[in-house]
């Protein structure tokens, strides 16, 4: 097989994959070729090196570190480390949405208003905040100080993380890992894993479970919610992605990372008078904006921005040439970003004082300038647009439309109809056999997987089998390149009874939720099933799975384990470096399932994976007794 096409399933990626090659352009796929077959020790999770007496790695020789530590303890700190590090980035995003929400709120931010006052309201209750005779701002003063005091509060409980089903929360308490505060877990599983605290992996990952949770329903859901108060939550729209949604005639802005606050503002100061005037100056026909990974998604959901690409096609989006600016804000921005633009006339621009690139244009971000801000730094796209090498250009024709925009709340006005805001016809699919379960297939690309080839195949093998789809992240872009978010899609790939849930209410059988932290509405969603009735008490009971084929990144194993206490059973495509402990191994793929009532599972291929999560609904729809499944 052509190399373009074994390291990627999309045909606007194998394109520039060519013309990097041709370019001598050195992309994520050839340096990963040149790290193979890359470390066993690291794979295993059985190096350590974090003390001074290593680093120490565990062979047949030598089954201790200098300190003593087997390969349980090693195995363990290093997984809960990766826990830590996925919590903290999540949780830091919501911090910054919490601060800027605070500013709006204070009239200190001009750029932001505050869109949704209806949820304003909801989390208000749900705080104990007053909202009787108060004017929206103070009542969102409050709620951004409450959830700002929940990253640093010592005792108690994180508020959101009591949403989850009763019997849930009660299993949480009674196993000691509700969290009390975001960064108290964190912390603490900071020291719990220096060297010479605990070495009980069994301990040392039951406070994984807990940091996981402080991500889920701690830091991640406070980003999405206070998202949707200060920008709106979203509601079903159409867009379009791949890396043919840039123009070439416009001024192209990409935009890439995590966070929404500079990207939203960034998407209302594209249409200032003044800065279309610079357009025509300078001969562009216009500015056009599109995302990569989850800032992508995060402006996609509420504007519907186009989508250029996921995290495998960062580099390649520069290699169009066509890219006048790339904005980054934090989180899998691939450093190698500021060599490829300078390949071009691209200006990499850096925003965030967490996030700086040596030798790359800064542009600080403060909530309180955000619209200067964002003015600056489109003016330096267009002002770089008579820089660009017109006949230097390729940008691939693939484009595909897209619905995007699900949320929790628009799940129970679709399903449930818009005077009948209920999950019930939701439950009732499941119960009466004409819908299996629903699955969460979430996370990253990886250049050791074909690039969208195991997220695509699985939804697809999912909705083949009555499972209603839910995805996130670069999940969500991959399904969207291949045209599969549209409600076509139910005719051509869903079984029957999907089909006729997806024709009956006008959706894709694949829903599009959001961004990474945008996984919280799924577990929002689980919860609503759930409370609806008869489908169990906890979301252990309900016939449903989550799925992470192609991951990279700590966020995902912090996701896997917030579903995984939750209740979820999880399959990952490659494992996680933990295979050197048969210990860990065995609590991670099995003990935990009696301990939460969920686990995971590794498998590489999809349509195996696929049918693990389906067995496993198969298995609870038998527990719950429900009927069988309508058309088999
Ligand atoms: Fe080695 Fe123990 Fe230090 Fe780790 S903590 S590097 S196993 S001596
Ligand atoms: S962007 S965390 S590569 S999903 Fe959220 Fe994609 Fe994974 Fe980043």
């Amino acid at each position: 097989m052509d190399e373009t096409k074994e390291r990627s399933v999309d045909p606007a990626t194998q394109k520039l994959l060519k013309r990097a090659k041709e370019q001598n352009i050195v992309t994520v796929w050839d340096r990963f070729e040149v790290m193979r077959p890359g470390c066993k020790f690291a794979q295993q999770g059985i190096c350590c090196r974090i003390c001074n007496m290593g680093p120490c790695r565990i062979t047949k020789k030598a089954e201790q570190g200098v300190c003593g530590a087997n390969a349980d303890t090693i195995v363990a700190r290093n997984l809960a480390r990766m826990i830590v590090a996925g919590a903290a980035a999540h949780s830091d995003h919501g911090r910054d949405v919490a601060h800027a929400l605070l500013l709006a709120a204070q009239g200190k931010a001009s750029a932001y208003k505050i869109k949704d006052e209806e949820k304003l309201v909801a989390l208000a209750a749900e705080y104990g905040i007053k909202v009787e005779g108060r004017k929206k701002e103070e009542i969102a003063e409050d709620l951004a100080n409450k959830a700002l005091s929940e990253f640093g509060q010592q005792h108690g409980e994180l508020r959101m993380a009591l949403r989850a089903p009763k019997k849930r929360v009660q299993l949480w308490k009674k196993l000691g890992i509700l969290p009390r505060g975001v960064d108290r877990e964190i912390v603490e599983m900071m020291h719990r894993t220096h060297m010479g605290v605990g070495n009980d992996y069994r301990n040392i990952l039951t406070h994984g479970l807990r940091v996981a949770l402080s991500d889920g329903w701690g830091g991640s859901m406070i980003a999405t919610e206070l998202s949707d108060v200060l920008f709106g939550t979203p509601e079903p729209l159409t867009a379009r992605s791949n890396l043919g949604v840039l123009a070439e005639d416009k001024v192209n802005v990409v935009v890439h990372g995590h966070e929404p606050t500079l990207s939203e503002v960034v998407v209302e100061a594209s249409h200032d008078p003044e800065l279309l005037d610079l357009i025509k100056q300078n001969g562009a026909k216009g500015i056009n904006i599109a995302g990569i990974c989850c800032t992508s998604n995060e402006i996609l959901m509420r504007h519907g921005i186009p989508v250029a690409g996921n995290f495998l096609q960062q580099e390649l989006a520069l290699v169009t040439g066509a890219v006048e600016v790339m904005m980054v804000d934090v989180q899998c921005l691939m450093p190698a970003l500021a060599s490829v633009a300078s390949c071009f006339h691209t200006k990499l621009v850096t925003t965030s004082p967490k996030c700086k690139f040596p030798g790359v244009t800064h542009v600080e971000f403060q909530e309180e300038r955000a619209y200067e801000t964002a003015k600056e730094i489109l003016k330096l796209a267009v002002q770089n647009y008579k820089n660009r090498n017109k006949n230097g250009v390729e940008i691939p024709k693939e484009n595909q439309g897209l619905v995007a925009g699900f949320t929790a709340e628009s799940v129970f006005n679709f399903l449930g109809g818009r005077y009948r805001a209920t999950y019930r016809p939701l439950n009732d699919a499941i119960i009466q056999g004409r819908l299996r379960g629903a699955a969460g297939v979430v996370g990253c690309n990886n250049p050791n997987t074909r690039h969208n080839y195991s997220h695509i195949e699985m939804a697809k093998e999912l909705i083949k089998n009555d499972v209603l789809v839910v995805v996130t992240g670069c999940s969500a872009i991959a399904d969207a390149e291949a045209g599969l978010l549209q409600p076509e899609t139910a005719f051509k790939y869903a079984g029957k009874g999907l089909q006729e849930i997806c024709e009956a209410v006008g959706i894709p059988p694949i829903l599009h939720v959001g961004s990474c932290v945008d996984n919280s509405r799924i577990l929002i969603t689980l919860t609503n099933v759930v409370n609806e009735g008869g489908l169990g008490e906890d979301i252990s009971d309900l016939p449903v799975a989550g799925a992470a084929p192609e991951w990279m990144s700590e966020k995902a194993i912090s996701i896997g384990f917030y579903f995984v206490a939750s209740g979820v059973f999880t399959v990952f495509g490659t494992p996680h470096p933990i295979l050197g402990s048969k210990n860990v191994t065995d609590l991670v793929c099995g003990g935990l399932e009696e301990m939460v009532g969920g686990k995971f599972a590794f498998e590489s291929d999809p349509i195996k994976a696929a049918h693990l999560m389906i067995e496993h609904m198969n298995k609870k729809r038998k527990a719950l007794k429900l009927k069988p499944m309508m058309y088999e």
